[in-house]
């Protein structure tokens, strides 16, 4: 029987028609579940440093045709650091840790480029889909894979009005389950930051605050919330990262928190501003599910004249270079 697996997910036409080409085989998983890159493959074989890149910010957190340059800027960074970088997405219904250029350009280019999380990778594989993979998606392959450190812009969590509407982002649940260092600039800003932390708390996600006793708050330097524990270079966060696992124990996952440079940050008094009616516009127009924080991402960046964009490149970069010192490290 041929997939029927429905659209409705971000980057997918409301038509609701099947995406993508048939699986070969009907529903039949595919052989291999996780498909390695030749040079990730050589690189973990060889126990040289790598560093997994997510593909949703290239997808669907960025603007085309920048996000292209972005994705490939990002690559590079990873390498300038002595490290082989792994973007991971899913292609033709295969997942990938690692991509080739041509496949780099198929998920900055779109159309029908769906955003996958965790949950979406069975139906993505057994339908032959292709979607880019959000944290929760790309921590899981890249642990998977066997790869141990992954660079982010902002991890999802807990939404502003949980109370109404019960958007807690899939990315915290993974991560309390994966044994995977996550070099991000704290979690994104549109979201309830205490409320995040907390459940972070909860679930045994350890926090780590890089060069700042301060939670970072993504587009801001900071958020204005302590974090418990400070490390001030790549070397501090790879003992962490053995401590871990020699203690072994239940997997989790590893916040390195990484500010974006305060002269990088997006101005907090515009931040705010803009924010407030961003939500606002997104309650207003009912937004919900996976669309709410590529619709948030981009109105703050229609609004703030780029600003925003800028200081989100700025962290991400800032995290990219810094997850590939870590890979070292290690
Ligand atoms: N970081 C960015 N831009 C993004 C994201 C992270 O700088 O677009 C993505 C990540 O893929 C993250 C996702 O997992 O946003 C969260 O989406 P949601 O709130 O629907 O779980
Ligand atoms: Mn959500």
């Amino acid at each position: 029987p041929r997939a029927r697996v429905r659209s409705g997910g971000v980057g997918e036409k409301p038509s609701g028609r099947l995406h993508g080409p048939p699986p070969r085989q009907g529903w039949d998983m595919p052989e291999t579940t996780v498909t390695l890159s030749e040079e990730v493959r050589e690189a973990l074989a060889e126990r040289r440093p790598v560093v997994a890149l997510e593909s949703t910010i290239i997808a669907h957190g960025l603007p085309r045709p920048r996000n292209l340059a972005v994705a490939r800027e990002l690559e590079d960074l990873v390498r300038a650091g002595g490290a082989v970088p792994a973007t991971i997405a899913v292609l033709d219904g295969v997942a990938r840790v690692g991509l080739d250029k041509d496949q780099v350009e198929r998920i900055a280019a779109g159309p029908g480029v769906r955003k996958l999380g965790h949950r979406d990778l069975a139906p993505a594989l057994a339908a032959g889909a292709s979607g880019a993979t959000t944290v929760s998606a790309t921590a899981f392959l890249a642990a998977r894979a066997g790869i141990r450190v992954f660079a982010t812009g902002g991890l999802g969590g807990v939404h502003r009005e949980w109370a109404r509407a019960q958007d807690e982002s899939a990315d915290l649940r993974l991560l309390a389950r994966t044994r995977i260092a996550v070099v991000c600039a704290g979690v994104k800003s549109i979201l309830d930051v205490p409320a995040t932390l907390q459940r972070l708390e909860t679930l045994g996600v350890g926090v780590l605050g890089y060069a700042t006793e301060h939670f970072p708050g993504f587009y801001l330097t900071s958020s204005g919330e302590p974090v418990d524990w400070t490390v001030s270079s790549p070397e501090e966060v790879a003992a962490v990262i053995r401590a871990q696992d020699a203690l072994g124990g239940p997997e989790a996952a590893l916040v390195v928190a990484n500010p974006v440079p305060e002269r990088e940050q997006l101005d907090p008094g515009l931040h705010d501003r803009v924010l407030a009616r961003a939500l606002a516009e997104c309650r207003e127009r009912g937004i919900t599910g996976q669309a709410v924080t590529p619709f948030l991402l981009e109105y703050l960046m229609r609004h703030t004249g780029g600003a925003s964009l800028e200081a989100n490149l700025a962290a991400v970069r800032g995290n990219v270079r810094l997850a590939a010192r870590v890979a070292a490290a290690l």
